[in-house]
């Protein structure tokens, strides 16, 4: 039975996004036991279940209220947004936090052996797509007419069976358009998934919701991060500390029985390129250590 007084966070079943969107839940802390047939998974540590379903249920279930967050590609939202807009529909949601995986764009692509020569190109085409909104926003916005056919899968094979000239899609690899004949010619998005929440959540709920949103916000910048460990000469400390860019101030520690070295810690926003590495050893720095954060809390 749904509990009322619990959070509920819908994602999706099975595809693209799942895995990642379980995994952020659980670095979260939230303890749910997905089972491949169950729709929904109550968390034994927090308020908070879990639904899972089609990608494309997740905004009008936030919506209609029936949960109270959702994880899903940037790209339906936006398509939805400008669609709610067009037809005066009043915003019942909004983007709690951009994610940082379902990473794609949304780009234009046509058959291999066309010319392509800017967006005037593609000026009276007939372009497939799943996103009319996106497409008709950024080519108006450029003022470039065409006509779009709407298909809800298998946009890329359209040019091949003369729906259309072009296509609109999302790519990540870009193998799928290379597979049939097409190359991207234009990208007109990027996307990531988010974490989308119904406008109205109760005082309660809102504290849980708080809660989550530092937790993810940690975790992801715990992902972007790296703790750096390395031992360097004294007399090049500035010289290391110059080359670790993107590290914050770093915690310098003796080391025993070497006078001339200190041992170097820091955490990093970025990874460190063997590049650097390579550059470090050569300013004379040894034991140079990168190691992945689980965690953090600023
Ligand atoms: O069954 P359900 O309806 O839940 O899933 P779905 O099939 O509608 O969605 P799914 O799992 O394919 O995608 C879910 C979300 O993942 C999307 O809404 C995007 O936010 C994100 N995402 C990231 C992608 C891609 N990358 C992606 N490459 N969604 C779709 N694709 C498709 C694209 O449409 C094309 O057919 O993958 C193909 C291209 O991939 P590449 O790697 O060959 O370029
Ligand atoms: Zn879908």
């Amino acid at each position: 039975m749904l509990n009322q007084n619990r959070l509920r966070i819908a994602m999706q079943k099975s595809g693209r996004l799942s895995y990642d969107s379980k995994k952020i839940l659980n670095s979260c802390g939230i303890k749910i036991n997905l089972t491949k047939n169950k729709l929904i998974a109550f968390a034994e540590n927090m308020p908070i279940d879990v639904m899972c379903v089609r990608d494309d249920d997740i905004p009008g279930l936030v919506i209609d209220g029936v949960v109270d967050l959702g994880i899903v590609g940037e790209n339906v939202i936006k398509e939805k947004l400008i669609y709610d807009k067009i037809n005066y529909k009043k915003n019942k949601y909004k983007i709690l936090k951009k994610l940082d995986f379902g990473i794609c764009r949304l780009s234009i692509a046509i058959p291999v052996n066309n010319t392509y020569n800017g967006l005037l190109s593609l000026n009276n085409m007939r372009i497939a797509t799943s996103y009319p909104n996106l497409l008709k926003k950024y080519l108006d916005s450029k003022k470039i007419s065409f006509k779009s056919f709407v298909l809800t899968g298998s946009v890329e094979v359209a040019p091949k069976a003369g729906l259309a000239d072009s296509i609109c899609d999302l790519v990540s690899t870009g193998a799928t358009l290379e597979a049939n004949g097409l190359k991207e010619v234009k990208i007109i998005y990027k996307f990531k998934a988010c974490l989308i929440s119904n406008n109205k959540i109760d005082y309660v709920k809102q504290n849980v919701v708080d809660k989550l949103l530092t937790r993810i916000q940690g975790v992801i910048k715990a992902r972007e991060s790296k703790y750096i460990m390395l031992h360097v000469p004294k007399n090049k400390l500035e010289q290391v500390v110059l080359l670790l860019k993107g590290a914050e101030k770093p915690t310098v520690l003796k080391l025993v029985g070497d006078n001339t070295k200190v041992a170097m810690h820091m955490v990093s926003r970025e990874n460190l390129f063997w590049e650097t590495m390579e550059k470090l050893k050569l300013l004379g720095a040894s034991s140079i250590l990168v190691l992945p954060i689980e965690k953090m809390m600023e």
